[in-house]
């Protein structure tokens, strides 16, 4: 291949997924979609899509043969693994063997659609290839064979949109435990990694170093991340004990759906909105603005998504204990994208999963400016408790911010007080915490009728014990 044709390829990706028994051609088509997005925010424009209906996602190289020339005609590549035709060679053998071990090369029968179509017409050459399902360190490297290009998965492809977008020192540490454990394995066997033929996002960046990395090292290097992402949470953990009065509302849901839009309107606070999948990583803490009794804060977290990978689940934990440690969950939907219902069981499935689905919950559906007042109609039967908005309409906010306030009011409790002249600093914390609904100032001191939640009047009642 010339340089002219590699600067031609870079830039440019191909997808490819499997459509596996029990899959939908919606949910496949969806899925594909995502995928683009995600391909996108990278920075990658797609120049084609290969898709086939397979059994079964365990063979070595994934596709069937006709489908990797069809690939391969995407990339300039073999479309053959080399090492299946000549296991003269004494390494390419043990690795053969290695293979057939681990995977069923697959018979003609278990694929269907598997000829390379004479018709396909290849506009532009793709310099990567991103797969759609997590791939197994050998299939990684038959397919960087088969297509002589670098090729990603989705997890991949998600851990390199975390470590760009990460910005706290916690994010960063989270993503880059996630990526060493992910791509420690899969850096020792693939051999595209040095030499790559254009397209490389630098994704391997940590390559070189990493081939002289033994497991053993990786592993000391992870301990030693955890260690400083153990003391930067139990800062943290101090921080929020130290708020804990006051309630919280959790803004959580799939990526790009309109949480930190909805953050921003009812906190009047800066945090960042972007059309591009997973813009946010960090948590952010902000009390509701206009200042409300009581007063609430509100936290935007880490978007979710379809086939989140399970170590980053794990690393973002923390920051979801935002989410765990509020009393209210408002799960946002972005109700104008036509997957959204199978988003909204992403979200309930991964909260259920890290124990934070025993709060109080409303369903928010965004973006019904987008939709017509027929689809409008139809949600509402379908999610009769469910609050329809747009962010972008302040009588919309409004109405979220008073369903937030009249829930913490509903649990307030009225009792009168009377606060002796001695005891003058509690009025600070009084003012503070509840809402004075009369104050008279007699002899003995000011007696104070209140409306605050129970643990405020507990608290209040023992110290004037
Ligand atoms: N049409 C329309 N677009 C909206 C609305 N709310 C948010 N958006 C857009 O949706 C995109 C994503 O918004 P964000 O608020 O960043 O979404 P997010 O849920 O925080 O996304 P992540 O941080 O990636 O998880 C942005 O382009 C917003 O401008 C809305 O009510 N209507
Ligand atoms: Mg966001």
């Amino acid at each position: 291949m010339n340089s002219h044709d590699m600067s031609e390829k870079k830039g440019k990706a191909v997808l490819v997924a499997l459509q596996l028994p029990g899959v939908s051609d919606e949910e496949h088509k969806g899925s594909l979609d995502e995928l683009g997005r995600l391909t996108e925010t990278l920075g990658f424009e797609v120049v084609g899509r290969v898709s086939q209906k397979r059994k079964s996602a365990s063979t070595a190289a994934i596709l069937g043969s006709g489908k990797l020339k069809e690939l391969a005609a995407y990339t300039g590549g073999r479309g053959v693994v080399e090492r299946f035709k000549k296991p003269g060679n004494k390494a390419d053998h043990e690795e053969l063997n290695e293979d057939y071990e681990d995977y069923d090369i697959a018979s003609d029968d278990e694929f269907e659609d598997d000829e390379l179509d004479e018709g396909l017409v290849i506009k532009q050459q793709a310099g990567i290839v991103i797969f759609d399902h997590e791939l197994s360190p050998t299939q990684l490297k038959n397919l960087e064979d088969v297509t002589g290009v670098e090729v990603l998965d989705r997890t991949g492809v998600i851990l390199e949109i975390f470590s760009r977008h990460a910005k706290s020192r916690e994010a960063r540490l989270q993503v880059e435990i996630a990526k060493l454990g992910y791509l420690a394995p899969r850096l020792r066997l693939s051999k595209v990694g040095g030499d790559r033929q254009g397209g490389g996002i630098g994704a391997k960046g940590a390559g070189e170093s990493a081939h002289e990395l033994d497991k053993r090292r990786i592993r000391d290097r992870i301990a030693e991340l955890k260690t400083q992402l153990d003391a930067i949470r139990n800062e943290q953990n101090n921080r929020r004990s130290s708020r804990r009065e006051s309630p919280c509302v959790a803004l959580v849901g799939y990526t790009n759906a309109g949480k930190s839009s909805l953050m921003r309107a009812l906190t009047g606070s800066e945090v960042l909105v972007a059309d591009k999948l997973f813009a946010t990583l960090d948590t952010t803490v902000r009390a509701m603005y206009p200042e409300s009794f009581p007063r609430v804060l509100v936290s935007d977290t880490v978007g979710f998504i379809k086939k989140l990978p399970h170590d980053l689940v794990a690393s973002f934990r923390s920051t979801l204990d935002e989410a765990l440690n509020a009393s209210l969950l408002l799960f946002t939907v972005d109700a104008s994208d036509p997957n959204f219902r199978s988003q909204l069981e992403v979200t309930r499935t991964v909260l259920r999963e890290i124990g934070a689905d025993d709060q109080d919950q409303f369903i928010i559906l965004n973006k019904v400016d987008n939709l017509t007042d027929l689809e409008i109609r139809a949600l509402r039967m379908e999610f009769p408790q469910a609050i329809m908005i747009s962010t972008r309409r302040p009588e919309d906010i409004k109405r979220v911010r008073d369903l937030v306030l009249g829930f913490f009011e509903k649990d307030m409790i009225e009792e009168k007080f009377l606060v002796p002249y001695s005891k003058g600093k509690l009025t600070g914390p009084i003012h503070e915490k509840a809402r004075v609904l009369s104050e008279d100032f007699e002899d003995e001191g000011t007696v104070m009728h209140l409306r605050a939640n129970k643990e405020f009047i507990d608290w209040l009642r023992k110290q004037l014990s």
